[in-house]
């Protein structure tokens, strides 16, 4: 079907395709710089520890700053609309000496705003909270030993330093997410006073006087980990209560519930209580929390939700780490995957569904929201991606391929 006529049908059903364009044109989604080099980072050449895991050996890794933002930027000439870009603490760019966690200020920060000045995206930040020497024993804010635990406030407070500088410079509110690993493997004696020691290095790091327009801090809370599965301190009610009593945001991350928990439920309560919603977008298969996204049920719930709730009250991040099939598809697939369920969503008649739902016509609305499953969105998303100027279709593939032999083949 072609758009003209896609534009004819969805106006019978009330949808302005024109303005669905514009508004999808509006949603940037923070792209996670981790997935091109499986949590890998700047500083060490182990893998991610605090219980995630990046499992494969797929060739083409970046290996330095020069090849992640040389892969970041390909990967976003392949998907339609103007994005940001987010970064770990581990991704600070050093010069001789590596700048330890406590220490990483700006400096360690300046090429990456100078790229992201020259590609056009905004930067979102997160300190790292893992793969350090002080963070082995997984305990890293609510650690017993008082030492550890100053070393990593330190490190928080730094982070919101670097977040406030992207959010100036960029001149876009940087978000930065804290999330700790910090649990244990088997039953805890003790489940209060890890949490309480968390709540006191969280009250530290936050006394610091953070320009408010310049970042905005979330907390992300978790079940379990790999190694990690008995208890978690940043639980969900942690989160929850903790980010409300210091007014700051609580993340959602869809891979950190139980299996057949519906995330995309909590998260009219979470825009209730916070006003906005910090989202990670991701799939959980079984105990992995982070494989690519796929346009399943649970991301259109998700991104129904979203729509409906209005997306400028949302942080979008994608988080997930594969590195068994090309990383570079990996980013693009998973944003373009986003972007298709955002579509999907606002091409939807939500006011219509809704006076059914208050009139109690379960039959009709049972009915209609399968019905509308079958609309042409195709031809919309073909629309978008042409006045964006990237393929609609699976050619972005050959892009890839064609990346993959002249560039990822040659790093050994
Ligand atoms: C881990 C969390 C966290 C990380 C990134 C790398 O379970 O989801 O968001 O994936 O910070
Ligand atoms: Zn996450």
């Amino acid at each position: 079907m072609s758009y003209k006529d896609a534009k004819k049908k969805y106006a019978k059903i009330g949808i302005d395709t024109e303005k669905v364009l514009k508004d999808l044109g509006k949603i940037a989604i923070s792209l996670h710089c981790w997935q091109g080099d499986d949590v890998g980072g700047f500083e060490t050449t182990g893998g991610a520890s605090g219980g995630i895991q990046t499992t494969g050996n797929y060739p083409g890794k970046a290996r330095t700053p020069e090849e992640l933002q040389k892969d970041l930027a390909f990967a976003l000439s392949l998907i339609p609309g103007k994005h940001r870009v987010n970064l770990h603490a581990c991704y600070g760019i050093h010069t001789g000496k590596v700048t330890d966690r406590d220490k990483l200020s700006v400096e360690n920060f300046k090429p990456w705003v100078a790229w992201a000045k020259k590609v056009g995206v905004k930067l979102d930040f997160n300190p790292t909270f893992f793969s350090h020497p002080k963070a082995a024993d997984g305990l890293t804010l609510s650690n017993p030993d008082p030492k550890i635990r100053a070393f990593w406030v330190k490190h928080g407070i730094q982070c919101l330093k670097i977040a406030e500088y992207f959010g100036k410079e960029l001149k876009s509110p940087c978000s930065i997410n804290y999330w700790m690993p910090d649990g244990y493997k088997d039953e805890p004696s003790d489940r209060l006073g890890p949490r309480q020691r968390m709540a006191d290095s969280l009250d530290k790091i936050f006394k610091y006087k953070y320009n408010k327009k310049h970042c905005i801090p979330l907390l992300e809370s978790k079940l379990f980990g790999i190694g990690v599965e008995s208890y978690t301190v940043a639980s969900h009610e942690f989160v929850m209560g903790y980010a409300m009593k210091a007014k700051i945001l609580g993340l959602l991350d869809m891979g950190h519930f139980h299996i057949s928990e519906n995330v995309a439920d909590k998260i009219s309560s979470f825009l209730m209580t916070f006003g906005k919603v910090a989202f990670h977008i991701s799939r959980p298969v079984r105990w992995d929390s982070d494989h690519v996204i796929r346009q399943n049920d649970d991301l259109r719930a998700a991104a129904q939700e979203i729509v409906k709730m209005g997306p400028e009250n949302f942080i979008i991040a994608l988080d997930y780490f594969d590195a068994s099939i090309n990383r570079v598809a990996a980013w693009v697939l998973g944003m373009r995957n986003m972007q298709k369920e955002l579509l999907k969503a606002m091409l939807v008649p939500w006011k219509t569904l809704k006076a059914m739902q208050d009139a109690q016509e379960f039959t009709a609305q049972l009915v209609l929201q399968e019905e509308y499953k079958n609309y042409p969105v195709e031809a919309v998303w073909e629309e978008f991606c042409r006045r964006n100027k990237v393929v609609a279709d699976e050619s972005w593939l050959k892009a890839i391929q064609r990346y993959e032999k002249d560039v990822l083949s040659k790093r050994a």
